[in-house]
């Protein structure tokens, strides 16, 4: 058992440390490229708990690798970033202990820059992201385009403590900056038509290296209901971590859905368009057997190719790798109290 425990990742995390697939190696992943284990997939929950893999606050189980570009992508230099002014809102707080800024801000999924965690960081330093426009539209009576700068000025900030749960099963616990996306949408003022919400990325291949990539149906898309946009948990936010978004967390603002898995919190957005049809997203046309439009953190139901039970809490970064501690995955995150009513069938 204490083996189980101790375990490290398969090599394959190494050498390809991403779980969300790219297309071009889909082929390659009957073997095993999440840090779930076998055993960790066929246990069932009360197992995983005999086997001290599903307490939380239980010591580190492993420890992930991930490719960098070179040594000067570990630096994370918070100077780079400009303060912004925001309230803290003492409402949103979690248990677990927050993630380490630079373990936040080296370990990210933003498949315009890289497929490799580790190097978004290096390979979006330079993002542009100014002058940085949002477009408002669609199904709407007031059509809006604001500026970043002038979203900044006009909405009041504030500081929520969030889970943060990938579908890959590895999480976090950030700080993030923002403001309610249903602060925006009262401005707007929707059609009674409008069921749906719709968010696009920018495209830019020249800024961001991926987006040459014709494997994937750039630019990354996404969408919600109007009544999980308008939910109180649902954020733009403009920051993490007490200053402006960095470029790898999805600078200069994004989506913060809580309670669904990961990849519905878009980055980096430039259009919010509202629709009366169920609105298509990146990866449920990608890959729609594994990403669906509601994809809401459920720990009852594997992903097809591993469980979704129990995550790797991100910890402590040390040299080359970054530690995780194995902690059972929530209902909805952990949000249940303030999302379940939207799913409960009438
Ligand atoms: N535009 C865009 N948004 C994206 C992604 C992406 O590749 N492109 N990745 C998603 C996934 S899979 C995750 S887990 C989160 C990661 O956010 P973080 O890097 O700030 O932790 O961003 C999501 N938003
Ligand atoms: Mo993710």
């Amino acid at each position: 058992m204490f083996g189980l425990v101790m375990r490290t990742p398969p090599f394959e995390l190494q050498t390809r440390p991403n779980d969300m697939p790219s297309i071009q190696r889909k082929e390659g992943w009957e073997i095993s490229e999440n840090a779930v284990t076998p055993e960790e997939v066929f246990m069932n929950r009360r197992q995983l708990i005999k086997a001290g893999l599903g307490i939380a606050g239980a010591g580190v189980v492993g420890s992930l690798a991930w490719n960098h570009l070179n040594a000067e992508n570990f630096v994370y230099d918070v100077s780079r970033y400009k303060k912004i002014n925001f309230i803290k809102n003492e409402d949103f707080k979690v248990k677990r202990a927050m993630t380490e800024e630079a373990v936040a801000g080296n370990y990210n999924n933003f498949y315009e820059f890289s497929e490799q965690k580790g190097q978004v960081i290096g390979l979006s330093r330079n993002m542009k992201t100014r002058p940085w426009k949002i477009e408002v539209s669609g199904l709407v009576n007031k059509p809006l385009t604001l500026d970043i700068d002038d979203i900044l000025k006009q909405f009041p900030q504030e500081e929520r403590i969030y889970r943060f749960r990938c579908v890959e099963a590895w999480s976090m616990v950030v700080p993030w900056i923002g403001f309610k996306l249903s602060d925006l949408i009262k401005k707007v003022e929707p059609k009674a038509e409008a069921k749906y919400v719709r968010f696009l990325t920018f495209k830019d291949p020249d800024m961001a290296p991926n987006q040459k990539s014709d494997r994937y149906p750039w630019p990354y898309y996404e969408g919600l209901t109007i009544e999980e946009a308008n939910n109180e948990l649902t954020l733009l936010a403009t920051g993490i971590y007490g200053h402006e978004m960095p470029p790898q967390h999805g600078a200069p603002i994004r989506v913060i859905v809580p309670w669904k898995y990961g990849f519905k919190s878009i980055k980096s957005i430039v259009k919010i368009e509202f629709t009366d049809k169920q609105p298509k997203t990146f990866w449920s046309d990608l890959i729609p057997n594994e990403y669906d439009f509601w994809s809401n953190v459920n720990p009852t139901v594997p992903h097809p190719r591993w469980s979704q039970a129990s995550e790797r809490l991100l910890g402590k970064l040390t040299g080359g790798t970054i530690d995780y501690t194995r902690v059972p995955t929530l209902m909805y995150n952990g949000y249940e109290a303030q999302v379940a009513h939207l799913y409960k069938k009438t």
